[in-house]
């Protein structure tokens, strides 16, 4: 077998091209194998989509997440039980002393796996074949990696990235024209560029037409934005749709289905089963184009394209791109109608979106807990929402800052309508400020005085950033930590192992997760009254 030697580490590779390049090795095969010499203390694992976990972990098998309902929605459900540990992508291993080795794909459809002392990268199908082999430091791995993956995909276009004021963290779906134009007021005096309207002005999902509760319709709205000198902001999910749409109804021949003709789960969420969009139709690539165009003549610049998985998911397609060749077919088309607007990704596949997005979502949602019992010891789910969840993939997945502006989700400056602690609305802050992509929710009067200034800081500063280790950093000067952040929680043990596998019985269950939706509908209903 042919080595691939670096400075002071020998490996054999089975490959069927081996070629120096960039500081590593370029290999080409639809699989390729490393034998390594010496056990790795950590694996570096990168999840499919925006939302999958990206992390360092132990060089083993992690439990496999609950609910299995949503796999689709928060893994690539292919892999989710795979026998030996998967990444997307890319995966590195970690022998201490600050060096790494990196396999990294450099193309679509990759996967990877650690097994019996052999990293094996693989082509799930397609044309590709190229990987980058790279052992070194870690920082300086990852950025010839990045490098070529912005030779392979290009990069995003925008030249600098937003301060947003989002709907979705504070309201919810609880917005209504009124709400959001008396908070808009009320915002007046922030330095913000954009304001975006996130989940709930829509019919349904699938139909995104403004619904009762904006009467004045969408284009008035982005022209009151605009009024006050920012730019209008719009989410969308346009992959996906619920089975009570009417798109879906109208058209139940877009949607994905499986070979034995049922239709493919892009998950459960808004009390329903979603359905994947087939984007190899001509008909249905059409309809994203001009849905994308409705958009820019309502006047919005900045739109946020939300669940995007469902587009690269595996099924029946109508013609044979490989899944996320299908994708990247789709994402192309929406970019493309989308013009000048910047575009932020989100819920997206990761590699298979570079090159055609401004901004991506790097990490799970963050919430108003750290971490929540349930989501990390009984499920063992690193995805759900949580402002721990969030940080730990975005902490894993700054490399790609060289390829677009990467989104760790909205800082909190509030104490209101929130269990964080200023210490962690701090690691939130701070992790903006390294993104370079800052955004928040918190609603002007659920702020004091003194949290609205340090709000209004926040939006004007840019402090120096540098990296002091994996997980610590300078932030003009001061030191900040987010090793507290970056760990797995623990396997259950004893008791909460029983109580693991007596909940998750019920937790797969359709009417469990109707009924979880619903009660958090009852408390939207209740946030709107006191809203006034
Ligand atoms: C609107 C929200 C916000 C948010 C997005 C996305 O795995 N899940 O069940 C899951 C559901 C929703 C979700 C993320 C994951 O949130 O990230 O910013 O736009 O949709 O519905």
């Amino acid at each position: 077998m042919p080595e691939l030697t670096f400075k002071d580490f020998k490996i054999s590779a089975e490959a069927e091209a081996i070629a120096p390049d960039n500081g590593g090795f370029l290999l080409q095969g639809a699989s390729v194998k490393l034998s390594i010499p010496a056990a790795p203390r950590a694996l570096y694992r990168h999840g499919w989509q925006s939302w999958s976990l990206a992390a360092w972990t132990e060089p083993r098998q992690l439990p496999i997440q609950q609910p299995t309902i949503h796999h689709a929605m928060q893994t690539d459900p292919l892999y989710t039980r795979h026998p030996a540990p998967h990444s997307s992508g890319v995966m590195a291993l970690d022998f201490g002393a600050g060096k790494i080795l990196l396999l990294g794909a450099l193309g679509l459809e990759s996967h990877l796996q650690w097994r019996q002392n052999t990293l094996q990268g693989w082509y799930e199908s397609g044309p590709d074949s190229a990987w980058f082999v790279a052992y070194g430091a870690e920082a300086q791995v990852f950025s010839d990696y990045a490098k070529l993956l912005g030779q392979k995909f290009g990069t995003g276009r925008a030249e600098n990235s937003y301060r947003v004021w989002c709907s979705w963290y504070s309201l919810y779906t609880a917005i209504d024209e009124k709400i959001l134009q008396r908070i808009f007021r009320e915002l007046a005096d922030l330095p913000f560029d954009v304001l975006q309207v996130d989940d709930g002005w829509q019919l349904a999902v699938g139909d995104w037409q403004a619904n009762a509760k904006f009467p004045s319709g969408m284009a008035d709205l982005a022209e009151k934005i605009r009024a006050t000198g920012r730019k209008a902001g719009l989410w969308l999910a346009p992959l996906i749709a619920v089975p009570s749409s009417r798109l879906f109804r109208e058209h139940p021949d877009w949607f994905l289905k499986t070979p034995e003709g049922a239709y493919v789960s892009a998950g459960f969420n808004w009390g329903e089963p979603l359905r994947a969009l087939d984007t190899t139709q001509p008909a249905a690539l059409d309809w994203l184009a001009g849905l994308m165009k409705q958009a820019r003549s309502w006047g919005y610049d900045y739109v946020k394209l939300d669940f995007l998985y469902a587009g690269g998911l595996p099924g029946q397609r109508q013609s044979s791109l490989p899944r996320e060749a299908a994708y990247r077919q789709g994402l192309s088309v929406l970019r493309e109608a989308l013009g000048e607007a910047y575009l932020l990704t989100c819920g997206a596949p990761i590699l298979a979106s570079l090159g055609l997005c401004d901004g991506m979502r790097v990490s799970t949602d963050v919430s108003g807990e750290w971490e929540n019992f349930r989501d990390a010891l009984l499920w063992q789910n690193p995805t759900t929402g949580g402002a721990r969840n969030a940080l730990r993939s975005t902490l894993h997945r700054l490399w790609l800052a060289p390829l677009l502006h990467p989104d760790p989700d909205v800082a909190y400056f509030r104490q209101a309508e929130s269990k964080l602690s200023p210490q962690q609305n701090q690691l939130l802050q701070d992790m903006a400020h390294i993104c370079r992509f800052k955004a928040t929710s918190d609603l002007p009067q659920w702020l004091t005085a003194a949290e609205k200034e340090n709000l209004r800081q926040f939006l004007e500063q840019n402090p120096q950033v540098e990296q002091t280790g994996r997980y610590t950093f300078r932030l003009d000067g001061r030191a900040v930590d987010f090793s507290p952040a970056a760990g797995l929680p623990p396997a259950p043990g004893g008791w909460i192992r029983l109580q693991a596998l007596f909940f998750n019985l019920f937790s797969n269950q359709p009417f469990a997760m109707r009924r979880s939706f619903f009660r958090w509908q009852k408390s939207l209903a209740k946030l709107r009254k006191n809203l006034g």
